[in-house]
Protein backbone atom coordinates (compact mmCIF):
# COMPACT_ATOMS: atom_id res chain seq x y z
CA UNK A 1 0.00 0.00 0.00
CA UNK A 2 2.58 2.40 0.64
CA UNK A 3 4.40 1.19 -2.37
CA UNK A 4 1.58 2.02 -4.62
CA UNK A 5 1.34 5.59 -3.08
CA UNK A 6 4.45 5.98 -3.48
CA UNK A 7 4.75 5.08 -6.84
CA UNK A 8 1.45 7.05 -7.26
CA UNK A 9 3.21 10.64 -5.78
CA UNK A 10 6.50 9.93 -8.34
CA UNK A 11 4.17 10.01 -11.53
CA UNK A 12 2.51 12.94 -9.75
CA UNK A 13 5.72 14.87 -9.75
CA UNK A 14 7.18 13.81 -12.67
CA UNK A 15 3.79 14.98 -14.68
CA UNK A 16 3.68 18.47 -12.88
CA UNK A 17 7.35 19.38 -13.93
CA UNK A 18 6.43 17.92 -17.57
CA UNK A 19 3.03 20.11 -17.71
CA UNK A 20 4.31 23.44 -19.20
CA UNK A 21 2.66 25.53 -21.86
CA UNK A 22 4.73 25.57 -25.03
CA UNK A 23 2.70 28.64 -26.20
CA UNK A 24 4.12 31.94 -25.58
CA UNK A 25 1.65 34.76 -25.12
CA UNK A 26 -1.11 32.29 -25.08
CA UNK A 27 -3.48 34.74 -23.39
CA UNK A 28 -2.27 37.75 -25.49
CA UNK A 29 -1.41 39.83 -22.47
CA UNK A 30 1.45 41.15 -24.80
CA UNK A 31 -1.12 43.36 -27.12
CA UNK A 32 2.08 43.53 -29.95
CA UNK A 33 0.84 39.80 -30.61
CA UNK A 34 4.38 38.57 -29.67
CA UNK A 35 4.86 34.62 -29.92
CA UNK A 36 2.19 34.90 -32.73
CA UNK A 37 2.25 34.69 -36.74
CA UNK A 38 -1.06 36.69 -37.89
CA UNK A 39 -2.28 36.82 -41.23
CA UNK A 40 -5.50 38.46 -42.86
CA UNK A 41 -8.13 40.15 -40.88
CA UNK A 42 -6.42 39.74 -37.22
CA UNK A 43 -5.95 41.83 -34.68
CA UNK A 44 -5.52 42.06 -30.33
CA UNK A 45 -7.85 43.95 -28.93
CA UNK A 46 -9.87 44.34 -25.38
CA UNK A 47 -13.22 46.14 -26.85
CA UNK A 48 -15.82 45.62 -29.90
CA UNK A 49 -16.20 48.12 -32.17
CA UNK A 50 -17.97 50.11 -30.49
CA UNK A 51 -15.20 50.63 -27.46
CA UNK A 52 -17.12 48.41 -24.85
CA UNK A 53 -14.69 45.86 -23.35
CA UNK A 54 -14.61 42.30 -23.99
CA UNK A 55 -16.61 39.91 -21.80
CA UNK A 56 -14.41 39.13 -19.22
CA UNK A 57 -12.90 35.16 -19.07
CA UNK A 58 -13.16 35.01 -14.94
CA UNK A 59 -15.06 37.24 -12.57
CA UNK A 60 -11.36 38.06 -11.35
CA UNK A 61 -10.55 40.04 -14.82
CA UNK A 62 -10.52 43.61 -15.18
CA UNK A 63 -12.57 45.11 -17.83
CA UNK A 64 -10.72 46.72 -20.43
CA UNK A 65 -7.28 44.91 -19.59
CA UNK A 66 -8.38 41.82 -20.82
CA UNK A 67 -6.54 41.47 -24.61
CA UNK A 68 -7.46 38.95 -26.85
CA UNK A 69 -7.12 37.60 -30.31
CA UNK A 70 -9.57 38.60 -32.97
CA UNK A 71 -9.90 37.25 -36.38
CA UNK A 72 -12.71 38.37 -39.07
CA UNK A 73 -12.99 37.97 -42.73
CA UNK A 74 -12.55 39.80 -45.93
CA UNK A 75 -16.30 38.92 -47.27
CA UNK A 76 -14.51 38.76 -50.70
CA UNK A 77 -13.03 35.16 -51.47
CA UNK A 78 -14.57 31.61 -50.89
CA UNK A 79 -12.82 29.80 -47.96
CA UNK A 80 -10.65 32.83 -47.02
CA UNK A 81 -9.40 32.28 -43.47
CA UNK A 82 -7.96 34.32 -40.80
CA UNK A 83 -5.71 33.65 -37.90
CA UNK A 84 -3.23 32.54 -35.28
CA UNK A 85 -0.29 30.57 -35.21
CA UNK A 86 2.46 29.13 -33.37
CA UNK A 87 5.21 26.27 -34.55
CA UNK A 88 7.20 24.32 -32.01
CA UNK A 89 9.36 21.33 -32.02
CA UNK A 90 7.94 18.47 -31.28
CA UNK A 91 8.29 14.72 -30.40
CA UNK A 92 6.80 11.57 -32.26
CA UNK A 93 4.92 9.48 -30.07
CA UNK A 94 4.83 12.54 -27.72
CA UNK A 95 0.78 13.44 -26.42
CA UNK A 96 -0.08 17.06 -27.44
CA UNK A 97 -2.87 19.14 -25.30
CA UNK A 98 -4.61 22.41 -26.98
CA UNK A 99 -6.96 24.37 -25.02
CA UNK A 100 -8.39 27.97 -25.76
CA UNK A 101 -11.45 29.88 -25.17
CA UNK A 102 -13.19 31.26 -28.26
CA UNK A 103 -15.87 33.65 -28.29
CA UNK A 104 -17.89 36.18 -30.80
CA UNK A 105 -20.01 39.20 -29.90
CA UNK A 106 -23.77 39.77 -30.16
CA UNK A 107 -22.92 43.48 -31.41
CA UNK A 108 -20.47 41.53 -34.28
CA UNK A 109 -22.13 37.96 -34.42
CA UNK A 110 -21.14 35.56 -36.72
CA UNK A 111 -23.35 35.14 -39.40
CA UNK A 112 -23.89 32.32 -42.56
CA UNK A 113 -21.72 29.34 -42.70
CA UNK A 114 -18.81 31.01 -41.24
CA UNK A 115 -16.79 29.33 -38.37
CA UNK A 116 -13.61 29.44 -36.03
CA UNK A 117 -11.54 26.83 -34.92
CA UNK A 118 -8.79 25.78 -32.93
CA UNK A 119 -6.17 23.01 -34.73
CA UNK A 120 -3.22 21.06 -34.21
CA UNK A 121 -1.16 20.43 -36.89
CA UNK A 122 2.44 18.02 -36.74
CA UNK A 123 4.55 18.46 -39.40
CA UNK A 124 8.07 16.62 -40.51
CA UNK A 125 11.25 18.64 -40.85
CA UNK A 126 10.23 19.72 -44.03
CA UNK A 127 7.25 21.69 -42.76
CA UNK A 128 4.83 19.28 -44.81
CA UNK A 129 1.86 18.47 -42.91
CA UNK A 130 1.17 14.72 -41.32
CA UNK A 131 -1.95 15.04 -39.69
CA UNK A 132 -4.14 17.23 -39.01
CA UNK A 133 -7.34 17.90 -36.47
CA UNK A 134 -9.35 20.48 -35.49
CA UNK A 135 -12.26 21.19 -33.22
CA UNK A 136 -15.09 23.88 -34.17
CA UNK A 137 -15.90 26.12 -31.36
CA UNK A 138 -18.17 28.82 -32.41
CA UNK A 139 -19.88 29.57 -35.48
CA UNK A 140 -23.49 31.65 -36.32
CA UNK A 141 -25.38 29.14 -33.68
CA UNK A 142 -22.74 29.26 -30.71
CA UNK A 143 -23.94 31.46 -27.42
CA UNK A 144 -22.67 35.44 -27.72
CA UNK A 145 -20.63 37.11 -25.80
CA UNK A 146 -19.93 34.14 -23.63
CA UNK A 147 -16.09 32.06 -23.65
CA UNK A 148 -16.72 28.66 -24.89
CA UNK A 149 -13.68 25.96 -24.25
CA UNK A 150 -12.44 23.85 -26.39
CA UNK A 151 -9.57 21.18 -26.50
CA UNK A 152 -8.06 18.59 -28.15
CA UNK A 153 -5.61 15.81 -27.60
CA UNK A 154 -3.62 13.94 -30.06
CA UNK A 155 -1.00 12.02 -30.19
CA UNK A 156 2.37 13.34 -32.33
CA UNK A 157 3.02 10.77 -35.58
CA UNK A 158 5.97 8.77 -36.77
CA UNK A 159 8.04 11.39 -38.08
CA UNK A 160 7.25 14.76 -35.98
CA UNK A 161 9.99 16.88 -35.54
CA UNK A 162 7.10 20.22 -35.04
CA UNK A 163 4.27 21.29 -34.18
CA UNK A 164 1.73 24.09 -34.98
CA UNK A 165 -1.45 25.37 -32.98
CA UNK A 166 -3.64 27.68 -34.62
CA UNK A 167 -6.82 29.67 -34.16
CA UNK A 168 -8.59 30.21 -37.88
CA UNK A 169 -11.29 32.23 -38.59
CA UNK A 170 -13.06 30.38 -42.15
CA UNK A 171 -15.78 31.91 -44.35
CA UNK A 172 -16.74 28.76 -46.68
CA UNK A 173 -19.39 31.14 -49.02
CA UNK A 174 -16.81 34.43 -48.64
CA UNK A 175 -19.80 36.80 -47.40
CA UNK A 176 -20.64 37.31 -43.66
CA UNK A 177 -20.13 39.76 -41.27
CA UNK A 178 -18.18 39.15 -37.48
CA UNK A 179 -15.03 38.74 -36.05
CA UNK A 180 -14.83 35.08 -33.67
CA UNK A 181 -12.15 36.08 -30.62
CA UNK A 182 -9.63 33.41 -28.96
CA UNK A 183 -8.16 33.69 -25.71
CA UNK A 184 -5.84 31.56 -23.06
CA UNK A 185 -4.56 28.73 -25.71
CA UNK A 186 -2.05 26.64 -24.43
CA UNK A 187 -0.43 23.61 -25.69
CA UNK A 188 0.76 21.42 -23.13
CA UNK A 189 2.87 18.21 -24.02
CA UNK A 190 3.00 15.13 -22.35
CA UNK A 191 6.27 12.19 -22.99
CA UNK A 192 4.69 8.90 -24.31
CA UNK A 193 7.11 7.51 -21.25
CA UNK A 194 4.83 9.44 -18.96
CA UNK A 195 1.72 8.20 -20.21
CA UNK A 196 2.63 5.05 -20.02
CA UNK A 197 3.91 5.46 -16.32
CA UNK A 198 0.18 7.38 -15.94
CA UNK A 199 -1.43 4.14 -17.54
CA UNK A 200 0.42 1.62 -14.91
CA UNK A 201 -0.88 4.06 -12.09
CA UNK A 202 -4.43 3.51 -13.43
CA UNK A 203 -3.72 0.11 -13.53
CA UNK A 204 -1.89 -0.36 -9.88
CA UNK A 205 -5.20 1.42 -8.41
CA UNK A 206 -7.39 -0.50 -10.08
CA UNK A 207 -5.77 -3.62 -8.80
CA UNK A 208 -5.98 -2.79 -5.31
CA1 LIG B 1 -6.26 37.68 -22.47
Amino acid sequence: MKKKVLIILAICSIASVASANLLVNGDFSDITGAGWNAWNGTAVVNQDNAGAPLPLLTPGDVAYANYAGKAWGNWAYPWTNAGFSQVLPATAGDVYTLSGLVMHLSSDAMVGDTFAVIKLVFQDALGAELYGQDVVQVDATSLTDTWIPGSLTLTAPAGTTQVEALFLHFQPSGVGAGAAFVDNMTLVPEPMTLVLLGMGGLLLRKRK
